[in-house]
Formats: C-alpha cells, sequence, structure tokens
C-alpha cells in the first residue's frame, strides 16, 4: 500500500469518527455523509493516514453539547426522533412542508432525522477532540472534515448545523490560547460563529462568503458588519466579512484572500487559527455561486500553514460530493506537505473509484468552465481591501 513520510518538524493529526457516514438528512436533502466517505477514500487510498497520527474520538457528551448550547436545546436534540416529533410538538405539523421551523429551527433545512443526536456528537467529539490535541501540543495541525458546521446557534439549528462544532472546539482552544483567529472559506457566512464571540477581543472572525441579503442564506455578512458598535464592547472591529459577488476565481479569490488574511495575521497575532474549509466555494457545487478550482481553494489552506501556528482545521458545506472529496484529499496533502508529490492521477485501486470517473480520475478537473460569469470587478476587490486595513488600524497596539 502507499505510504507517505511524516512532515518534518510538525505534528498533523485526523480526527474522524466513520460513525458519522451512518447518517441521512433525507433523500433529496444537498447534505450528504458520502462526502465524508469519498475525502476518507482517497486519504487513505494515498497513503495519507501513514503521515498523520490518526484518532478515533469519542462522541461528544451533553454536557460538553452545553457548554455553548443551551441545555434545553441540548436536551432537545437527544430526545427528538421522527417518530415523536409531531406527538412532543403538534404545532410543528403545521407548516406546509413537513413542519414549520419554529421549534428550535428544525424544517426542511434543519429535519430530524433517525439518529441525529448521535451524528451530531460525533462530528462535535472530533472537534474537540482536535482542538485539545492542539492545546496539550500533541499536535500542530489537527483535521476534523467532519466538522465545520458554523450556522448552529445557541439554542437553534440553522442551515444544516444543529451543534456548533466550531465555537466548541475554539472554547477549549481559549483555555490555553489567548487569541483565536476565525477564517471560514464556506461560500455561506460563518453567522453562527460570529455571532457567538461577537462580543469579544479574543476571536476574531473572518468570512468569505456570497453576500445578497435578499436572496442567499443567511443573508448576513456586509462589509460594514465587523462587530458591536459600542465603544466600550471589547468585540468592536473584531469581525471581519468579506462579501462577494457570483463566479470568483482562483486569482481574484487569492488575491482578496492574501491581502485580508496576512494583515489581520500580523495586527491580531493569533496564538492558534481555526480554518473552515466548506467546499461549496468550488465552482460546480450544488449550491454554492463562485468558481474556485480546486487548487484555488487549497491555495487558502497553504498560505494559512505558512504562517506556521498551530491549526484546526474542519470541513463545512460541500455538495458536490466528489469535489468535495477531490478538494479535502487536496488539502490533507497540503497539511502533510505531500501537495507537490501526490499523483494527480487518482490511485488505481480505491473504494469508490467510480465516483470520480465524470471529470477523469484527476484530482485536479477544471470547474471554472461553468455556467457563473465573475461579477466582482477590480473596484469591489480593492473596496474591500482597503476597507479591512481601515478596520485593522483600530486594533492595533
Ligand atoms: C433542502 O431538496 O436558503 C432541504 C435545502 C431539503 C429535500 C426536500 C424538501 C424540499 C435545497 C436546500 C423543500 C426545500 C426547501 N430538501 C428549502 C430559506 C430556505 C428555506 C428552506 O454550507 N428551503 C432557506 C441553507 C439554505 C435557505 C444553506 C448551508 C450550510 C453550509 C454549512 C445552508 N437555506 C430556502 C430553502 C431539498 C433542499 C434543497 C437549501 N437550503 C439550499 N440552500 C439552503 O454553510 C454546512
Ligand atoms: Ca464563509
Ligand atoms: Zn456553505
Amino acid at each position: 500500500a502507499n505510504s507517505i513520510s511524516r512532515p518534518k518538524g510538525y505534528r498533523v493529526s485526523w480526527h474522524y469518527n466513520p460513525a458519522v457516514e451512518n447518517h441521512h438528512f433525507g433523500q433529496t436533502h444537498p447534505m450528504k455523509p458520502w462526502r465524508l466517505t469519498l475525502t476518507k477514500s482517497l486519504v487513505l487510498s494515498y497513503g495519507m493516514h501513514t503521515a498523520m497520527d490518526t484518532y478515533i474520538p469519542r462522541a461528544a457528551t451533553k454536557e460538553e453539547l452545553a457548554e455553548f448550547h443551551k441545555d434545553s436545546y441540548v436536551d432537545f436534540l437527544s430526545v427528538a426522533t421522527p417518530q415523536n416529533i409531531y406527538e412532543m410538538y403538534p404545532e410543528l405539523a403545521a407548516g406546509p412542508t413537513g413542519y414549520s421551523s419554529a421549534i428550535f429551527g428544525v424544517g426542511d433545512d434543519c429535519p430530524i432525522f433517525d439518529g441525529l443526536f448521535a451524528f451530531c456528537a460525533t462530528y462535535t467529539g472530533a472537534s474537540i477532540d482536535a482542538a485539545r490535541k492542539l492545546c496539550n501540543k500533541q499536535s500542530d495541525i489537527a483535521i476534523n472534515w467532519s466538522g465545520g458546521l458554523h450556522h448552529a446557534k445557541k439554542a437553534e439549528a440553522s442551515g444544516f448545523c444543529y451543534v456548533n462544532d466550531i465555537v466548541l472546539a475554539i472554547l477549549q482552544l481559549l483555555r490555553h490560547h489567548p487569541r483565536v483567529l476565525y477564517i471560514d472559506i464556506d461560500v455561506h457566512h460563518g453567522d453562527g460563529v460570529e455571532q457567538a464571540f461577537w462580543s469579544t477581543d479574543r476571536v476574531m472572525c473572518v468570512s468569505f462568503h456570497k453576500y445578497d441579503r435578499e436572496v442567499f442564506f443567511p443573508g448576513t455578512g456586509p462589509l460594514e458588519s465587523t462587530g458591536p458598535i459600542h465603544p466600550d464592547n471589547p468585540g468592536k472591529n473584531y469581525t471581519i466579512n468579506v462579501p462577494l459577488n457570483d463566479g470568483i476565481d482562483d486569482e481574484g479569490y487569492a488575491y482578496l484572500f492574501q491581502n485580508v488574511v496576512e494583515p489581520t495575521i500580523k495586527t491580531f497575532n493569533p496564538t492558534a487559527i481555526v480554518l473552515q474549509c466548506g467546499a461549496d466555494s468550488l465552482g460546480h457545487d450544488r449550491l454554492g455561486c463562485f468558481n474556485l478550482n480546486i487548487r484555488g481553494h487549497g491555495n487558502c489552506v497553504s498560505f494559512v500553514k505558512s504562517f506556521g501556528l498551530p491549526m484546526l482545521v474542519v470541513g463545512g458545506g460541500g455538495y458536490t460530493p466528489r469535489n468535495v472529496a477531490r478538494a479535502w484529499a487536496h488539502e490533507t496533502s497540503i497539511l502533510i506537505g505531500a501537495d507537490k508529490t501526490l499523483n494527480p492521477d487518482l490511485p488505481e485501486f480505491m473504494p469508490h473509484r467510480e465516483a470520480f470517473r465524470r471529470e477523469g480520475f484527476t484530482l485536479f478537473p477544471n470547474l471554472s468552465a461553468w455556467k457563473k460569469d465573475n461579477m466582482n470587478t477590480r473596484a469591489d476587490v480593492e473596496k474591500i481591501i482597503r476597507h479591512v486595513r481601515e478596520q485593522l488600524a483600530y486594533i492595533r497596539g
């Protein structure tokens, strides 16, 4: 079997409990745990696990979830089933399609499915485990591709996210780290993480996303949304939003990413970084509208890694499963320093190889060849960079 030598000078850990694969949101729901099966298949077939410490973390406990979430919400998640949900909340049955989202955010986006609590506790357990390994220095870069569910709120499911594993992982990191930088390249705004740390200067949240208040979920995250406005609130200016239009390409995204992230790191001086790698910012995503290629997406990971800080890397969205798997496998190779030596042709013998037939059996299909024109002008991009620099000037010193 393939084997890759461990990176020199730092340790990478992979946190994954395959129990997440047993859960399904529903037949036509866009969120597919299958993408995790495909990711694992690529990572293992390339032999990348031989360069990392691999952990199968236990599920998070209710007590661990309650470090951020409201007790009554955790209780609800732990007992709700498709069978008892209407008995518990008859008012849910009133909705036109299935149930209305009046109760803890459940509805079409966040259905109650069999094993929901086990699913949440499993992906969250992996993020908490990864954060703990970073805290006690058993790992320098910890990866959980099953995490990254950035929309969940204290007492509300939202946008396919029920438990906010990122918030819980950052809370772990804050036990040992004075300042944590959160960077989110999912095509959606990282609103749940932003909201949780809105009023602190110990966590800086940076999200890049498609922004259209009227039509694109969740409708938050304009450039001007930079934290609380009250001058005495420590969180003022500690949120950065990068709102984008359809079709941004590799070049434009890299330029923007580097010109936002580098000054942010220099100014904020984080002691750890959490990177959410939602792969719905790739071209050809079923829900997204950007035009990134696997390499363009991966360049963000390389760039963040180049600062040499302890890093927690999580997944997130991504709705064309085979491309999600390509991106996260490529990014795993970047994190272990093997991207330059990996064969772009997929391993000849691997489980589910057929899933990659459509674009040819390569890690790097051309994903920019699709319907989206780049609607981000040079002026839009420069305006964002200027705004971020002006904002950062307030938090210097
Ligand atoms: C679906 O086909 O924009 C859910 C959701 C379920 C199956 C059958 C139900 C059909 C697309 C989406 C009715 C679906 C109606 N099924 C969904 C305002 C909305 C209200 C709900 O990547 N309808 C809500 C959420 C976004 C909305 C994006 C991204 C998560 C992340 C991190 C979350 N919600 C309009 C949509 C389908 C479905 C088909 C869907 N939902 C597409 N976009 C949304 O940032 C993991
Ligand atoms: Ca984002
Ligand atoms: Zn998303």
